[in-house]
């Protein structure tokens, strides 16, 4: 394995906690005792029936119309006692006590109510993203649940996004029926924290993928490390030429906006644009100018 790289980007916690997914097992938390987790996985089991869940959404705003096209869903747990849990430090667990999928399944419906409500405010289309963690995909039944949300919500598949990490990748051939299936649904597949997962970039060509998220850790330093400048354009001729979406993460300023916007990155996600906000909130930002069509 490259030194460069570690480990495997499931192994790894998102920076800030942000990207909303799987930094997966031992991942540093200073209350990981044993005792702490075992109060931790009594109480996500109640968790969902309990309503402590919420999802906040961080806007993508596209850079050729200057529109939020996109938000990626990203999940909170308000526990009593001891406030917001972020994804990070409960989906592991989640993933371990075998409650990931009923979990994911809250995501993507209560995601497709959400992006059908913003729709019938007025808002206009909106790309709703949610991530997917490999344990979901390869052990969950992700593809009923996408189903069942799109049929309650009447929501269409291309409104709805499933971001993946590279990891999945690892093993394609186990990988591409359940994609193939999802696709068939009409819902949108992105890489996630792409340029972290090491697999093959053979799955590129051979996976029904429509777009790539590039890691926010090539992002964080782009204007100042040539090495991350040279990555992040390599990363972006090849979704050019390949015909993949480019959204750039954890984008912070206007200096690494411009560099990105002349590289032909299509959309940015990041503080620069905005925080993950509540519904509410990421409605009253955009129904003034409206997001879509
Ligand atoms: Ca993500």
């Amino acid at each position: 394995m490259p030194e460069r790289f570690g480990e495997p980007a499931f192994m790894k916690r998102p920076a800030s906690g942000e990207t909303g997914r799987n930094p997966a097992a031992g991942d540093g938390s200073a209350e990981a005792g044993p005792a702490a987790e075992a109060g931790l996985k009594e109480a996500l089991g109640t968790a969902l029936v309990r309503e402590q869940f919420m999802l906040e959404y961080q806007p993508q705003l596209e850079l050729a119309t200057g529109r939020i096209v996109g938000a990626e869903a990203l999940i909170r747990w308000h526990l009593p006692g001891r406030g917001v849990i972020m994804p990070g430090d409960f989906i592991p667990l989640a993933e371990r006590s075998g409650r990931i999928a009923e979990i994911g399944r809250w995501v993507i419906r209560t995601a497709c109510r959400q992006n059908l409500a913003w729709r019938k405010a007025g808002i206009g289309r909106l790309r709703v993203a949610v991530n997917v963690s490999a344990v979901q995909l390869f052990h969950g039944d992700i593809v009923d649940a996408v189903a069942s949300a799109l049929a309650d919500s009447g929501l269409d598949g291309s409104s709805l996004e499933l971001e993946i990490t590279e990891s999945v990748m690892i093993d394609p051939r186990r990988a591409a029926p359940t994609l193939e299936r999802l696709k068939s649904l009409g819902v949108l597949v992105s890489i996630d924290d792409f340029g972290t997962g090491y697999s093959s970039l053979q799955y590129l060509k051979n996976m029904p993928i429509d777009g790539l998220k590039i890691d926010r850790s090539f992002i964080r330093n782009l204007l100042e490390d040539a090495q991350d400048q040279a990555i992040v354009m390599a990363i972006a001729s090849m979704a050019r030429h390949l015909g993949l979406r480019l959204v750039a993460e954890g984008v912070e300023t206007a200096d690494q906006l411009s560099f990105l916007r002349a590289l032909g990155c299509d959309e940015i996600q990041g503080y620069y644009v905005s925080r993950p906000l509540p519904p509410d909130r990421l409605g009253e930002m955009l129904r003034p100018g409206g997001a879509g069509d």
